[in-house]
């Protein structure tokens, strides 16, 4: 077995307990010195005098939770002693969780990143041998690299990557002018577009991750949650899912582990992981069988009626040349304006081509899966899979889908098929009927602040496609050579998948690696120049994304500890390095207000200075929002298609597509995933599945060193099934190994009925520094969907063992 080993020749623990030593440095700071929980309540006792004068600042809490808490920022003589919950204008929004709780020990945090340093010259990445810089210096060196590798090799060779470690604008925003005025390259992020890319193929797309607002929930008769473990991963949420509970709604969970949502559910369904297609189509199956379909809704809101040339594929259009569809109306072709009653299942001969309507296609690819074939597929009783369908029928349903039945090759036809599934019955677009995975993000910002001197002409790769193009050199057929990377506001080497591949294919081939963090994460560890940012508090900026549909402002209650800047003056050195000061001379403020200027900023009265005194304002005009009102979606037709006449990538990847695939994916599709299946090679070697969870105690790699956090929860864990465990010899509170071929992780072993046997499960985001070796983004595979390259962090086999300390492998 490979992936035993440190890349680059091992990195040893001690040597980045070196780093952090380094790191580190003389901190005496709010906290330090005390342990856990101990100084958690020792900040919170609010014992300091308050003649000290405690002023309060609006911050909000934005790591990507979805969250995006507003919290008060308790600040004495300039030092944040607490954090607490502070109201949103729609109060049902005031929330903050053990996270928000815990920030003071977050901005204090000993091991927080003083001042810019180097990698010393000599020693290897990631060996823990750092030299302070001053910020000129570090400037200077970017910049004198940045032009060195653009006039060497090409716009791209400098690229730029942001995950979702910190969701506000302005920050953002900077960068992203920064990189378009340089042309350099912008890795776009391979996360959550399963479900992203699934919903706008059939709903379009006005807001990304759109479904009814959480404040709608109570007007579900039934909540069916798909692969979301609420309780975790989305606090606000499950506030919401407890009312509509309390008020009679009922709460089914789709999950193959009994988590801690399904414990709080109904009913709880099993599902074999990577099914949920599968499921979607048994459903679909009987509401055609049961006679249940809504043809009103079909025929008004949907393309159901279209005609398709079975030759083309593509939907028959007026000859007139303007462009509408045809469909039958008693008997004869006519356009869809033309009347009110197109048939919706019915089929056609024009010029001799036989053209079906698209839900007659749909029709017959459902006829595939009647409940004993779904049920083989699902591992779901059929009698399961009937009550599930009359309580889909019992309208309105919500469902909220997760992020968990995406992360699979197939994972963007959960999605697909799913709404489909609710379009079949009518269930989509009023108050508590309702499809989709709610993270909305509000995008209508002034797309010209980033392009002050013109589009950027550069395309860019995804994470999963980076490996290959790094490897070949070239990227969709061109040359492509990647010299820089600069990370701001991600920890790849940590969050990302198959590390190893990462640092063996990758980090290599970069010449120089920056990284701008609070914190020296695994990404930060293998850099050659770190950045010491300001961190949420510290800095004036706005949030527009999150399961609350606000912008809010967040007011800046410090000054950056240390030598630590905000991004944004990150920005305005690098560009004084570069010599475009040009484009930087404006103030936050005027940045905001400019970031801000859109037509439907005004529209819905959104400006900087509403935003400072209201904090947060709202972005949709309805309340609750109701995602695809009326039946009306955002596709070319204005209705839902779950017929696509030609699908398309959702970004530009060197996944091939053959005509095969086309023809496939023009309606859901169900495969297999391409390892979590039983009959795939990877399986036959590592027959067990290993699934991640969302940590409780961090969100992502966030908060991974917070004191009153990790007296909660120490140390790695993976949970595993005690008949698994028993076939092979573990027993609880054993330090195991799992692995496969890219890598492996060792963990404290914890034995529980909930998880599904044939699966482990994992609470993600420790970084490598905290495993006793390994890490669980060693084994996760770089493999993505041909039309959606997301990472399929769930599509993941492995084997796993008693770990022998000392063993080589
Ligand atoms: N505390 C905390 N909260 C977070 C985060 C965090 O790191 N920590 N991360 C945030 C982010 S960025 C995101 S994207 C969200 C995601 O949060 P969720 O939407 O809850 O997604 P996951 O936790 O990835 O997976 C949810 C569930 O899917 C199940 N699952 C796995 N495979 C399948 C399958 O094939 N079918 C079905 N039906 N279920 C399956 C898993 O067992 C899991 O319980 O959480 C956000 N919230
Ligand atoms: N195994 C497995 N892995 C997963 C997932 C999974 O389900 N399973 N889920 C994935 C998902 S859905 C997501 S969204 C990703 C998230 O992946 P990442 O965004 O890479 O995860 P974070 O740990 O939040 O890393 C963000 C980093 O940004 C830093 N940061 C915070 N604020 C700022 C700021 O203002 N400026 C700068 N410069 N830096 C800042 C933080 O300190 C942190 O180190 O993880 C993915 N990883
Ligand atoms: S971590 Fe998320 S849920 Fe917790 S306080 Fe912050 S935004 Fe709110
Ligand atoms: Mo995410």
């Amino acid at each position: 077995m490979s992936g035993t080993k440190s890349p680059q020749g091992g990195i040893s623990r001690r040597s980045f307990l070196k780093t952090t030593g380094a790191v580190a440095g003389a901190a005496a700071v709010a906290g330090a010195g005390a342990t856990g929980l101990n100084a958690l309540a020792e900040t919170h006792q609010n014992d300091l005098p308050e003649t000290n004068g405690e002023q309060i600042f609006r911050g909000v809490c934005r790591p990507n939770c979805f969250g995006f808490c507003h919290l008060n920022v308790h600040v004495r003589d300039g030092k944040v002693v607490k954090t607490s919950r502070a109201p949103y204008s729609d109060e049902s929004y005031n929330r903050i969780c053990h996270r928000g709780l815990s920030h003071v020990q977050r901005i204090y945090d000993p091991e927080r990143i003083k001042y810019p340093m180097r990698r010393v010259d000599g020693t290897e990445r990631g060996a823990g041998e750092w030299e302070r810089v001053s910020w000129e210096e570090a400037f200077d060196e970017i910049a004198s690299k940045i032009k060195e590798f653009q006039s060497q090799y090409g716009k791209q060779s400098v690229m730029f990557q942001n995950v979702s470690g910190n969701q506000a604008v302005y920050w953002a925003n900077m960068y992203t002018r920064l990189w378009n005025i340089i042309q350099g390259s912008n890795l776009t992020p391979s996360v959550d577009l399963g479900s992203l890319h699934g919903l706008m193929r059939a709903a379009g797309a006005t807001v990304a991750w759109e479904a009814n607002e959480r404040t709608d929930l109570i007007n579900a008769k039934n909540i069916v949650a798909w692969g979301a473990n609420i309780t975790e991963s989305q606090p606000q949420s499950w506030h919401f899912v407890n009312e509509a509970m309390a008020n009679g709604t009922r709460l089914v969970v789709i999950d193959p582990q009994f988590t801690q949502i399904a414990s709080k559910a109904d009913l709880w369904i099993p599902i074999r992981p990577g099914s949920d297609t599968a499921l979607a189509f048994g459903l679909m199956y009987i509401f055609i069988e049961k006679d249940a379909c809504d043809e009103a809704f079909l025929r008004d809101c949907t393309c159901a009626p279209f005609l398709v040339n079975l030759d083309t594929g593509s939907f028959l259009r007026s000859p007139e040349g303007d462009a509408s569809y045809m469909v039958l109306s008693q008997g004869s072709i006519t356009s869809l304006d033309e009347t009110i009653n197109p048939e919706i299942d019915a089929e056609c001969e024009v010029d001799g081509v036989l053209h079906k309507t698209a839900f007659r296609l749909l029709k017959e690819k459902v006829q595939g899966f009647p409940p004993d074939v779904v049920s083989r597929l699902t591992e779901i009783p059929e009698e399961t899979l009937y009550e599930l369908a009359d309580i889909c029928l019992d309208r309105p349903v919500t469902h909220f889908c997760g992020f968990g039945s995406q992360a699979y090759t197939n994972g963007p036809d959960t999605a697909f098929s799913g709404i489909t599934m609710c379009a079949l019955i009518g269930n989509l677009g009023y108050p508590g009927a309702s499809y989709g995975s709610l993270a909305p993000i509000y995008q209508s910002l002034n797309t010209s602040f980033t392009i002050p001197t013109g589009p950027n002409p550069t395309v860019s790769p995804t994470t999963v496609n980076l490996p290959e193009v790094m490897r070949t050199g070239k990227f969709l057929g061109n040359d492509y050579t990647v010299k820089m990377l600069y990370t701001a506001g991600g920890n790849p080497l940590c969050c990302g998948v198959n590390t190893n591949e990462l640092l063996n294919d990758v980090w290599p081939r970069l010449e120089f690696t920056v990284v701008a963090d609070a914190f020296m994460t695994d990404t930060a560890r293998y850099a050659d120049l770190v950045l010491p940012i300001a961190q949420y508090f510290e800095v004036t900026d706005v949030t527009n994304a999150g399961e609350i549909p606000t912008l809010s402002y967040n007011e800046k209650a410090i000054d950056p500890p240390y030598e630590a800047k905000s991004d944004v003056d990150i920005v305005r050195g690098l560009a004084a390095a570069l010599g475009l000061s040009e484009y930087f001379q404006m103030t936050d403020d005027e940045a905001i207000s400019e970031i801000l200027d859109s037509n439907a900023s005004h529209e819905l009265g959104i400006s900087l200075d509403r935003l400072k005194t209201e904090t947060d304002v709202r972005y949709f005009a309805d309340e609750p929002h109701i995602a695809f009102r009326d039946g009306v979606f955002s596709t070319a037709s204005g209705r839902l298609e779950f017929y696509n006449e030609s699908p398309t990538p959702l970004y530009m990847s060197d996944k091939e597509i053959t005509p095969e695939m086309m023809a496939a994916a023009r309606l859901p599709n169900f495969e297999p995933p391409l390892e979590a299946w039983p009959d795939s090679d990877a399986f036959k070697k590592y027959p067990l599945i290993l699934q991640s969870e969302r940590p409780r105690f961090r969100v992502h790699s966030q908060w991974f060193g917070t004191k009153a956090l990790r007296e909660l929860d120490s140390e790695p864990t993976v949970k595993i099934n005690p008949a698994d465990a028993a076939d092979r010899g573990l027993s609880m509170g054993d330090y195991v190994e799992c692995y496969n071929d890219r890598g492996h992780c060792v963990a404290k072993a914890v034995l529980s009925e909930g998880v599904r046997p044939g699966t482990l499960v994992y609470p993600k985001g420790w970084q490598m520094s905290q495993f006793k070796d390994g890490s669980w983004s060693e084994l996760t595979s770089t493999e993505y969907n041909a039309f959606t390259p997301n990472s399929c962090f769930m599509d993941c086999v492995c084997e796993v063992r008693l770990w022998n300390e000392g063993a080589v492998s």
